[in-house]
């Protein structure tokens, strides 16, 4: 697999020397700035690309175009951003780069309860607490139709938890949960966010699932003409959040997204942490099945809690079995080798790191800080040149 990076732009706080240090050679970044639906402009793209370059690596993956929720509603001037959206393949086009990452989780992206939870070897970890999240949901945000999805017992739990935070944990919730984690594509407020929710009352997973197969019909025939890879990334976590719908959590739902436009173009961004926080999600089974159409990998784990928690655990030792994803991955590229495909080397990126050592306390993007994704990708190449020493066929 190609080692790539995910860097934030010129502000992130890990430059690009850093990147080139920990042996990545591709580099996935986006304009994070433009998070409106906007098109992006050519000369802004390019100019990312020629920074990408002078420092010596190649601009794998796009991630990500943001999709503007007017698409996803299917409502309003949603045909004016899907245009918009191919504009910005154009530009990325023109750029060379040849992987878009994209999700269609509607209103809210990734989303953690906590930024800074302590682990046992002293190093702090990403965690979602589906009680926090509850008590969140239920009493703060006070969304209406909130103990909809709920039991007995989990409300319960949920007040309980709520009457216990303090003022400050209440704030500090509110932040983690909708002020948007970084490569997010949007942060609210708290009467934003309920506006939002509200407009998407009623829909079914059913209707999302349909709105995002008719973006697809416009877009990945536009991707196919510009030699563009499209990759969409699973939701995070994979269930519904908000009561809202949410399409991209299951097998079922890639097999259903793939038949909606059934070409190599239209592809999965195989993210082990986001699929595997479902322990109904047969990762390898997912991997082998989808190989063919996998074009970018995120290498992370969770590690599954009781009742829909879980946290970050370190790279090899979450829940899933990641060294046997690894192996499926490149048995896929020795596939690809043999037919003679010119994507044999999946780009893949250590997902997200603990904060650790050095970094912490100093200002670092929630998941992206410096040592903790360093001893993540150290640990993945480790399993990548095992497997190619125990299995020469492996090797490119
Ligand atoms: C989190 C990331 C997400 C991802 C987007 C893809 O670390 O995996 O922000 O980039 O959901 O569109």
């Amino acid at each position: 697999m190609k080692e790539t990076w995910r860097w934030f732009g010129p502000d992130d706080p890990i430059p690009l020397e850093h990147i080139k240090q920990a042996g990545a050679s591709g580099i996935v970044s986006a304009l994070h700035h433009l998070y409106r639906g906007e098109p992006w402009p050519v000369d802004e793209v390019l100019k990312r690309r020629d920074e990408i370059l002078a420092a010596g690596f190649v601009w794998s993956v796009v991630e990500s175009i943001p999709i503007h929720n007017s698409i996803k509603l299917r409502s309003g001037p949603y045909q004016r951003y899907i245009e918009a959206w191919k504009d910005s393949l154009v530009a990325v086009a023109k750029a060379g780069v040849p992987v878009v990452c994209y999700n269609f989780m509607p209103v809210v992206d990734w989303t953690r309860t906590d930024l800074q939870w302590r682990l046992p070897t002293t190093g702090y970890a990403l965690r979602f607490d589906a009680i926090d999240f509850a008590a969140y949901d239920l009493f703060i945000l006070k969304r209406k139709d909130a103990e909809v999805s709920l039991s007995e017992a989990q409300l319960e739990a949920a007040h309980v938890r709520f009457t216990s935070l303090s003022e400050t944990r209440r704030e500090n919730l509110e932040q983690t949960i909708i002020a948007g984690l970084p490569g997010a594509e949007a942060s609210y407020d708290r009467e934003t966010i309920r506006d939002l929710i509200a407009e998407y009352r009623g829909m079914k997973a059913d209707d999302l699932c349909n709105n995002l197969c008719e973006f697809l019909k416009e877009v990945v025939p536009v991707a196919q003409e510009l030699g563009i890879r499209l990759a969409i990334h699973p939701d995070d976590p994979p269930w519904s959040l908000f009561g809202l719908p949410r399409v991209v959590s299951t097998a079922e739902d890639v097999r259903r997204i793939f038949s909606a436009c059934d070409t190599a173009v239209n592809g999965l961004t195989f993210c082990v942490g986001s699929f595997g926080a479902r322990a109904d999600n047969d990762l390898l089974g997912m991997t082998r099945e989808f190989g063919s159409r996998i074009h970018f990998a995120h290498l992370r784990q969770v590690m599954r809690e009781s009742d829909r928690s879980f946290h970050e655990a370190a790279h090899l030792n979450g829940s899933s079995d990641m060294v046997g994803v690894i192996r499926a991955l490149m048995e896929e590229e020795a596939g690809r080798r043999h037919v003679g495909r010119q994507d044999d080397k999946i780009p893949m990126r250590p997902d997200h790191g603990h904060l650790l050592a050095d970094d912490i306390g100093k200002k670092m993007n929630p998941g992206y800080s410096f040592v903790g994704r360093l001893k993540g990708l150290a640990e993945i190449r480790g399993v990548m040149q095992g497997l190619r020493n125990a299995m020469p066929e492996l090797s490119d």
